[in-house]
């Protein structure tokens, strides 16, 4: 074994020690494939409404070693995260549902964080703990929205592999995993990409409500409720409306119905616990989300990852989720909203959903 292999175990070992669930490398050539399926994503529409998914974004993600010229490898990393127990129904007070990722625990008292700023603090100390052993050392993280291919790094580092559902699968915790990527100015060998697949199990495409997953491997953003509810700006339309459920933050079905996942995920995440407890919840009460003024939704979502779709998105997905549970008592919030509330979105989402709401107590005779 030579130093850089040497090194390259030992940084796993470290890694793993640290909380990560795995590391892979690879090297810094064009990640060919990935440009091509990422431009023609793009070139497709199927990533409109997010301008900043554009072709450029895409040439230059895949393209590390131009764009980093001293680099010489590329380690890729997961961090793992508990899935959540479906939700039930919350009688008068209907909950919603949040993907498990907003949960992700930071370092201080258990509270949800955002992933963004914990996993950028784990890559540092990793790199950290490199460059005590390799002085002069460079380094480049990316985190989501650095310009990166995510998914195609992991996979060529044998991280994972892509699953039907588009989301890469780990052996150590399914799917349930985030991303990150650290490129360095030393030649680590590279690891071989996974040789494991879906086999002919195809269960995430039916379970799709909304026919996102056009083929294997293939999002149309504009149908994913993760993209509508977090990524989405302006009224969601009204055509998928009814097919989201009660999903107020993200969407988890495709890797809920996961075979994969159902064996190899960490244990589920209680989903009881108060609506109005700070931070993301798995199921919050949606008449208070609907409810939050600015103040509150400052306070209550500071530092994770719901913050950043703001309070009128997140009040606006409260209302459409609000029109799909459909319960007589929530008609009184849902007026309020619709005549009060100062977005003319949120105003628009909670008049469409009490209409289904009186639509359907009529329906039920109530
Ligand atoms: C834009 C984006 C979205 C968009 C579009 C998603 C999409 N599938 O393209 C929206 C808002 C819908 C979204 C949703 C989600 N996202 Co997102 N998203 C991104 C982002 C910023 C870019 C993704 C991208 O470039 N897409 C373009 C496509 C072409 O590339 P790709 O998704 O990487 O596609 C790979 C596979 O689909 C596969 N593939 C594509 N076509 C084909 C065809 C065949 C035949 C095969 C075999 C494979 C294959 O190859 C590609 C390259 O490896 C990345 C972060 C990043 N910088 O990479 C996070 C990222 C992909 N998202 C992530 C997460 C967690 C999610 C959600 C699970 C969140 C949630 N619970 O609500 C959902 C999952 C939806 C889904 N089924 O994909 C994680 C994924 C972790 C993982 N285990 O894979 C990432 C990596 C963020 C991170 N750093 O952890 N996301
Ligand atoms: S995250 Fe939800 S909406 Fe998006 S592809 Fe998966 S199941 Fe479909
Ligand atoms: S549900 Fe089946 S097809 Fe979809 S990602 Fe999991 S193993 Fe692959």
């Amino acid at each position: 074994m030579n130093r850089w292999e040497a090194l390259r175990e030992e940084l796993r070992a470290e890694a793993l020690r640290r909380g990560w669930c795995a590391l892979g490398v690879t090297g810094v050539e064009p990640f060919t494939e990935a440009r091509r399926r990422g431009l023609d994503s793009v070139a497709a529409g199927r990533m409109d409404g997010m301008p900043w998914m554009s072709a450029e974004r895409v040439s230059a993600s895949t393209a590390l070693g131009s764009r980093y010229p001293w680099a010489r490898s590329v380690v890729a990393l997961a961090w793992p995260y508990r899935p959540v127990r479906a939700a039930g129904g919350g009688g008068e007070s209907p909950r919603g549902r949040v993907a498990a990722f907003a949960m992700l625990n930071g370092d201080e008292g258990g509270a949800a964080a955002d992933y963004h700023t914990v996993l950028g603090r784990r890559c540092d100390e990793l790199v950290g703990w490199t460059a005590e052993r390799v002085p002069g050392l460079r380094s480049k993280r990316f985190i989501d929205h650095g310009w990166a291919m995510d998914r195609a790094v992991a996979e060529r580092a044998g991280v994972g592999f892509t699953g039907k559902h588009a989301s890469l699968l780990t052996t150590s915790a399914g799917s349930y995993v985030l991303l990150a990527e650290v490129a360095l100015s030393i030649p680590l060998p590279p690891d071989p990409p996974s040789k494991k697949g879906c086999g002919t199990c195809s269960a995430c495409i039916p379970a799709c409500p909304t026919g996102a997953i056009l083929a294997p491997g293939v999002i149309d953003a504009r149908r994913c409720i993760s993209y509508l509810t977090i990524e989405h700006r302006g009224s969601i339309p009204v055509e998928l409306r009814p097919l989201m459920g009660t999903w107020v933050f993200g969407c988890d079905l495709c890797q809920e119905a996961c075979p994969i996942n159902h064996r190899l995920a960490l244990a589920p995440l209680d989903e009881a616990g108060s609506a109005s407890r700070r931070g993301p919840v798995p199921a919050p009460d949606l008449v208070e989300l609907l409810d939050l003024d600015e103040e509150k939704f400052a306070s209550r979502f500071a530092g994770t990852v719901v913050r950043r779709t703001g309070r009128a998105r997140l009040a606006r997905n409260a209302a459409v989720a609000l029109g799909n549970a459909a319960v007589p008592a929530t008609e009184a919030p849902l007026r309020r909203a619709a005549f009060g509330d100062p977005d003319p979105m949120v105003r628009e989402a909670a008049a469409w959903a009490l209409g289904r709401v009186v639509e359907s107590a009529g329906g039920t005779g109530g």
